[in-house]
């Protein structure tokens, strides 16, 4: 038997950066977030007759450690035992700041589920997702969603159809997969940055502006915020010691075109994450306005765009 499960990345408006001390990736920050539509990992899950479990990511095979967990845990809470095989492909490029560990383990999670017929909720594989990457809590859902501080699982906030003009444009300012992986990046920042408690200290209240941005579909409240959380995310990698630098020059780029396409009347409003690449908020009727300023500022720069959604599936497959 085989089951294929597919998830979207998660992509935070406002920022989990930090995990409280002694827990499984449980946040120090709220984070709210939406699902990218067109962006899928799609995950090949069977029973093995192999002794061992085995992963691979787009053909190459993986180490299986960062996996066993999870695996363990679906052979404890049903009655089968036998080795799993996963094979999974992302539609967008691996561990280079598009989340692919938020799509990663939730297609991971839903296809075990399925797998191993053990029927949970929603909200329960959001917690087991959490446990293999935070922001995999949150990629169980589509659409809107909430991962408050402290929270050992997300919820959906509001379904895609909420705000459906929103769209994502993703700049891919680099293919390869970061030097520093989110989770090397959030403790480093958490133990040796100066700022770090003043931004879990401001993070509630940038949190709770979005979210109130977002119900009232205010895309410049809901941008303001975006700005705030991710410039005090990235102030407590530059302050940390060493330092981490995810930002390349076109990523600085990008982010004074935005600014300029503001000025010039296109709502648009920018984010990153723990890599180069630059997200562009925008509503459907700017996004070839957008694209067209990303392309004529960057030449031959690969852009995605996405609407709002990403809810999973799952399904047989023999
Ligand atoms: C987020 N990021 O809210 C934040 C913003 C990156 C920057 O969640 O250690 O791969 O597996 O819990 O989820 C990326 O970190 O980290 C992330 P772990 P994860 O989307």
């Amino acid at each position: 038997m085989s089951v294929v499960a597919s998830a979207s990345p998660s992509l935070a408006l406002v920022k989990y950066w930090g995990k409280e001390p002694g827990g499984v990736n449980v946040p120090s920050t709220t984070s709210i977030a939406i699902g990218l539509d067109t962006l899928r990992t799609t995950t090949r899950l069977s029973f093995s007759s192999a002794k061992a479990d085995s992963v691979s990511i787009g053909g190459v095979p993986q180490p299986v450690k960062p996996f066993a967990p999870l695996l363990d845990h679906f052979r404890e809470i049903s009655a089968r035992k036998q080795a799993v095989a996963v094979e999974s492909e992302n539609s967008f490029p691996t561990a280079a700041g598009i989340a692919s560990s938020s799509s990663g383990f939730a297609a991971l999670v839903m296809g075990l589920d399925a797998l191993f017929e053990t029927r949970l909720s929603r909200s329960d594989l959001s917690a087991i997702a959490r446990t293999g990457s935070g922001s995999a809590a949150r990629a169980v859902y589509g659409g809107f969603t909430q991962w408050r501080a402290g929270a050992t699982r997300a919820t959906e906030l509001l379904p895609a159809s909420h705000w459906p003009e929103l769209r994502v444009v993703v700049a891919v300012v680099s293919e390869g997969a970061k030097g520093t992986s989110s989770r090397e990046g959030m403790n480093h920042t958490r133990d040796t940055s100066p700022l770090y408690s003043r931004w879990v200290e401001l993070a509630p209240e940038i949190a709770s502006r979005a979210e109130e941005a977002v119900r009232a579909r205010a895309l410049e409240a809901l941008g303001r915020a975006m700005r705030e959380s991710y410039l005090l995310m990235f102030s407590t990698m530059f302050s940390a010691r060493p330092p981490v630098f995810y930002w390349r020059p076109e990523s600085v780029a990008l982010i004074r075109l935005a600014e300029e396409l503001r000025t010039s009347g296109v709502p648009v409003w920018e984010t990153m994450d723990a890599g180069p690449q630059v997200k562009l908020l925008t509503v459907s009727e700017h996004v070839d306005r957008v694209v067209a300023g990303v392309q004529s500022e960057l030449p031959g720069l690969r852009v995605l765009t996405s609407e709002i959604g990403g809810e999973p599936s799952v399904r047989a497959d023999g």
